[in-house]
């Protein structure tokens, strides 16, 4: 896939607050941190297009990007961060959850989990819930430039392990662009 236009479109803070079903939809679920709003501008090429922070638990929201005309990238909530609230220290937020369950028009689910940090229960219980959900996943592994080659193999055995329904697992680094081809050749596969 191509992308030749990408613009934000809105903000939504509640489930009565979204947009119709119009357009199939790519969701980026992960913990926050991981590097979701860096893998969004390196995908489309827009620097700025989705907020960075080094900063991480900020991102209540969900977010919708335009790509295209005729697609939208969403930005889930981020899950697992420490000095949220208590509710959603436990769970992934009710926002995330809901969305994954109801929303019809998700085409594909990426799940980012933090090259470096593969095994972490949050992401685990994560597949689990997309895999019970029925929903079809990829991974991306985050901010492979921080890997050296012996723990990017490990990496990817120990993902390959916890999820066995994931579509694909794709190495990528938001610095480099590493994994960008790769991953919009992906998304072809979902979105026609
Ligand atoms: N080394 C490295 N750092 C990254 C990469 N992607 C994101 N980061 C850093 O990780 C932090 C969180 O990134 P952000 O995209 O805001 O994460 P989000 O909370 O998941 O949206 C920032 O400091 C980024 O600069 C990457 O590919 N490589
Ligand atoms: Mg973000």
């Amino acid at each position: 896939m191509k992308i030749t236009n990408a613009i934000f479109y809105k903000s939504v803070s509640a489930l009565s607050g979204l947009p119709e079903e119009m357009f199939p939809e790519i969701v980026f679920v992960g913990r926050s941190n991981v590097g979701k709003s860096s893998l969004l501008n390196s995908l489309t090429g827009v620097k700025g297009l989705a907020k960075t922070s080094s900063t991480p638990g900020k991102t209540r929201l969900i977010n919708y990007f335009r790509i295209n005309e005729d697609l939208y990238f969403v930005d889930l909530p981020g899950y697992g961060y420490a000095a949220v609230g208590r509710e959603e220290k436990a769970g992934w937020g009710k926002l995330l959850e809901a969305y994954i369950r109801e929303r019809r028009s998700i085409a594909l689910v990426l799940l980012l989990v933090d090259a470096r940090h593969p095994g972490m229960s949050s992401d685990r219980e994560m597949m689990a819930f997309l895999e019970y959900q029925e929903r079809p996943y990829g991974v991306v592994m985050t901010k492979d430039d921080k890997l050296t080659q012996k723990e990017r193999a490990a990496a990817l055995r120990a993902v390959e392990s916890f999820s066995p329904k994931a579509k694909f697992i794709v190495n990528y680094s938001s610095f480099s662009g590493k994994g960008k081809k790769e991953l919009l050749a992906q998304f072809e596969h979902y979105t026609c």
